[in-house]
Parts: C-alpha cells; structure tokens; sequence
C-alpha cells in the first residue's frame, strides 16, 4: 500500500471531484431548518457543516468511517489516525511508514519547555499544553508555505506535515506537562519504533511493569480520537482553520475549547464524584446508599457527572470497551468496583429523578445511560495517575487526531471561511411579530409599499 501522503494524493482529486458533484447536483437543497429554539440553544441539531472522518449515531455511538468504535478498539492509534484521514486501514508497509514519520517528528525544541517552565507554578495542566502547541506555531510549514505563495491545491499537503508533526510531539509534551506539573523529573523522550499509546504511557513515567497501561492508552486514544464535526473542541479548531490559520493556532484554540466542564473536563468531575461518594461511605457503598447519594447530587442542583448526553440515547459503547477492559486487567479494585455499582444504580435513579423534574415543569433527561467519562478516570486512577486536572490532557493527546484530520480534509476540498449569520434579538421580535401580524388582513396600506419595505429588511 502506498504511504499515507501517497495514498491521500491518489484520493483526494476523487473527493475534490465529488464535493463539486454533490454541490453542482444538490447545492440548493435544504439540510435543515433552524428554530429560534435553537439559534438560542447552541444550534444543537442544526446540520450545517460536513465531517467525514466520523459519526455519531443516537443509537449506535461513535462510528470511524464505517466502523463503529468497538470494533476497531484494537487498532493502534495512528492507524485510527490513518483510518480517519483516507478512510482505509494502513498494512504494514503504511503502519511503518508512518512511524518513521512520527519517529522523526518527536523531537519537542527546547524553547518549548522553556516556556512550559517559565509559566506559574499553578498554572492548569491543560493551559500547559495548549500554550506549548501554541508556541511552536514559528515551525509551522503551512505558514511558510503559504508566505511563499502556495498554491490552494497543496495547501492540504502542508497542513499534513504540520498535523503529523504536531501528533509526533504532543505526546511527549503532554507526558513532559505531567511530569514538570507533579514534580515527577524532568520530560522523558519519546522512542524510537513504539507506537503513539505505549510511548505516552511510557514517556509519563509511571510504573508499568506488564504493559497494561501502554494497552490502556491505545484504547483511551482510539476511543477519543473523533466525535465527528460540531463538537466544541472539533468545531473550534474547523473554524480558526478556516481563516487559513495554521494547525498550531488551529488545534490550540480547539484545546481551549476541550477544556471547558461540559466538554472534556467531565472526566475529572467524574472521579471526583466517585471518590466523594467512596469517603462518604468508607468503601463501596451499597445499592441503596448509592441511590441516596446520586439523589443527594441531583436535588441539590448539580448533575451525575458521566451520565446523559447531548446526541447518545444508549450505553456509550466507549464506556462498554473501558469497562471491559477494568473487568478484565483490574477486578478487585475498588474505585472500579464503585463505578461499576454505579452503572447499575443511576440509570434507575435519573429515570425516577427525570420524572420528578417532568411534574415540576421542567425538561425530562433525555440518557440515563454512561457516557464514557463514567468509567476512563476510573482506570488510569489504578495506574497511579491519580492527579485529576491532569485528566482532560490525556483526552486531549487523543482528540487532536480527529481535529488534524478534519482540518487536512476541510483543506484538501477547499473549505472556505466559516461565517454564518448571527441576528439580533430585535431581529427575531421584529420577524416573529411580523410572522404573526401577516396573519391578519393588512390595514389600507397599499401592496406596493408594504413589499418594498419588507425588501429593504432583507436586504440588510
Ligand atoms: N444529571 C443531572 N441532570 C442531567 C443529567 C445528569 N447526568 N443529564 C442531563 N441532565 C439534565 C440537563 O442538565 C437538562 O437540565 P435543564 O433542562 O434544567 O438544563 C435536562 O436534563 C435535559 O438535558 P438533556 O437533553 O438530557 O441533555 P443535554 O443535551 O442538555 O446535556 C450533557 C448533555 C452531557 C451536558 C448532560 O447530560 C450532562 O450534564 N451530563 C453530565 C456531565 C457529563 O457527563 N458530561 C460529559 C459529556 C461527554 C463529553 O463531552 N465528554
């Protein structure tokens, strides 16, 4: 097979191709229609942009072009990487191809951890991570490429050498954050030959005398990597690329977005609340008293940390591949045995909340089943990670495979600038009103004068 460079350069005229047909064959047909419901609600449901790498299906999870998630769980990270940027699987010629690459990009220059050591001793691990991307944006090739006045065809072929550079060393820095903000030594150096996951795994420093914890971050990785396009953190990096920023400023900004709590900080909130709820009891509670402590939560206004979700209406099979995972390498653990409790607890517990919030007016929750933050910071807890803000930078090594990728193909088939139209509330009160008021027979105005008006708004 050829190399993933190769292989994209053969498909990407075919996709450039049928982005044209579909546009010439379709272009003025209607996706969806957006209620003001939802232009004030974060365009939930509004379908308005394209992501090819992957879906996600209410029903069915994370599906990696065609394959749902569960089924390529064994996969190596960068041959998800791979998989998500052309659409097949690399053979092994590719798969060391590749590595070579990674193995050749690895190397984080020195001012990069300067500058991670010059910050404030409490700075956040994930501000630690998006400043030291952010900071290597003066080695980007697209920015140097395109100051010499690139053609738009290549520019997708400069921002795969920027995304493999960033996905050689984010690792390494990611590790490198881990061990400057714990005080665990200084940033170990990626090796040569070992793949994305057992390297990260490595380069954290944290004893792993079987290699579970490598197995443990190559399934973390996968299940992470994408979540197709409108999510914040996919959503964000798609837009500031958009501008023709480069992959560093690009997938800095979609790291911002990562680590807001309703995105990928839910994984440490998680944690926390299992912890809580372990010290309220001294141990595993039972049954009962974990109903009594998940109500405790919900009535006092906040929310079951990785239960719901936004677009999933089933167990997040992402959940189903971890736990398997703890069922199998850590059983008598005790953290794990709580969560696992805890999936059979507050799903009954959500049902009968929901139906309290219903007869008080309020919206039903629409999941009561896991998403896949339930259960990760239970099982790199059992590895000694055990510093939770660290968290949402394990998710981040991960997520920034899905952002390169879509930010090489929204290249590759001449994305343009995003800009959709935000309106004014007195826009919405004057359209709505006008709506309703076009209803009722018009008052003696003549017809001529009324649509000329109305021609005049719309122009705006
Ligand atoms: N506990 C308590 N209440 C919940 C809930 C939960 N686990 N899940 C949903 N609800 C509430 C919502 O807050 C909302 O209340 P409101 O109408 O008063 O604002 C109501 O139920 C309806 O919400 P929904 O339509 O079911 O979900 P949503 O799309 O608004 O929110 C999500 C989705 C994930 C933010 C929400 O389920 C939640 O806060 N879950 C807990 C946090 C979590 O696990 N986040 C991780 C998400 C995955 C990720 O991005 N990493």
């Amino acid at each position: 097979m050829s190399t993933l460079q190769e292989l994209l350069k053969e498909k990407i005229p075919a996709y450039r191709a049928e982005t044209q047909r579909i546009l010439r064959d379709h272009g003025d047909k209607v996706l969806s229609q957006v209620t003001v419901q939802q232009a004030y609600g974060g365009m939930r449901g509004v379908k308005g942009m394209i992501c090819d790498t992957s879906v996600v299906e209410p029903d069915k999870g994370l599906i990696i072009r065609g394959h749902p998630i569960l089924t390529i769980k064994d996969l190596r990270p960068e041959e998800v990487f791979f998989l998500l940027l052309t659409g097949e699987k690399p053979d092994k010629e590719a798969r060391a191809a590749l590595q070579t690459e990674f193995d050749r990009r690895s190397q984080v220059p020195e001012y990069v951890w300067d500058t991670i050591h010059a910050l404030p001793h409490n700075t956040p691990p994930m501000s630690m991570l998006a400043t030291g991307i952010l900071v290597m944006q003066r080695e980007s090739v697209f920015r140097q490429w395109y100051d010499k006045g690139m053609k738009r065809e290549d520019y997708w072929l400069a921002m795969l050498g920027d995304a493999l550079s960033i996905l050689a060393k984010i690792p390494v820095i990611a590790a490198g954050v881990y061990r400057i903000r714990y005080y665990k030594g200084s940033p170990m150096t990626w090796t040569h030959g070992l793949d994305l996951g057992a390297n990260y795994a490595n380069m954290l420093g944290l004893a792993d005398p079987e290699g579970h914890l490598a197995k443990l971050m190559r399934l973390y990785l996968n299940f992470h990597s994408d979540h197709e396009g409108g999510n914040v953190s996919a959503n964000t990096c798609h837009t500031v690329g958009s501008a023709l920023s480069d992959a560093y400023y690009a997938v800095s900004a979609g790291l911002n977005g990562l680590a807001g709590p309703l995105h990928g900080l839910a994984n440490q909130e998680c944690i926390r609340w299992i912890l809580e709820l372990m010290e309220r009891f001294g141990g595993v509670p039972t049954e009962e008293q974990m109903a009594e402590f998940s109500f405790e939560t919900l009535r006092s206004g906040r929310v079951i940390p990785g239960y719901g979700h936004a677009v999933l209406r089933v167990v997040d099979p992402r959940f189903t591949g971890l736990h398997e995972f703890g069922e199998k390498y850590m059983p008598e653990d005790s953290v794990f045995q709580c969560v696992d409790r805890v999936f059979k607890v507050v799903p009954k517990v959500l049902k009968a909340y929901s139906k309290e919030r219903v007869a008080a007016g309020k919206n039903p929750i629409a999941n009561f089943w896991p998403n896949v933050d339930a259960v990760s910071g239970s099982l790199v807890y059992h590895y000694g990670l055990t510093e939770f803000p660290y968290y949402t930078v394990l998710f981040s090594v991960s997520r920034v495979m899905g952002m390169l990728s879509q930010l090489v193909l929204n290249r590759a088939i001449g994305s343009p600038i995003t800009r959709p139209k935000s309106v004014s509330t007195a826009w919405i009160k004057r359209e709505m009103g006008t709506k309703k008021a076009a209803k009722k027979p018009a008052k003696k105005k003549s017809s001529k004068k009324a649509s000329s008006k109305k021609a005049k708004r719309k122009g705006r």
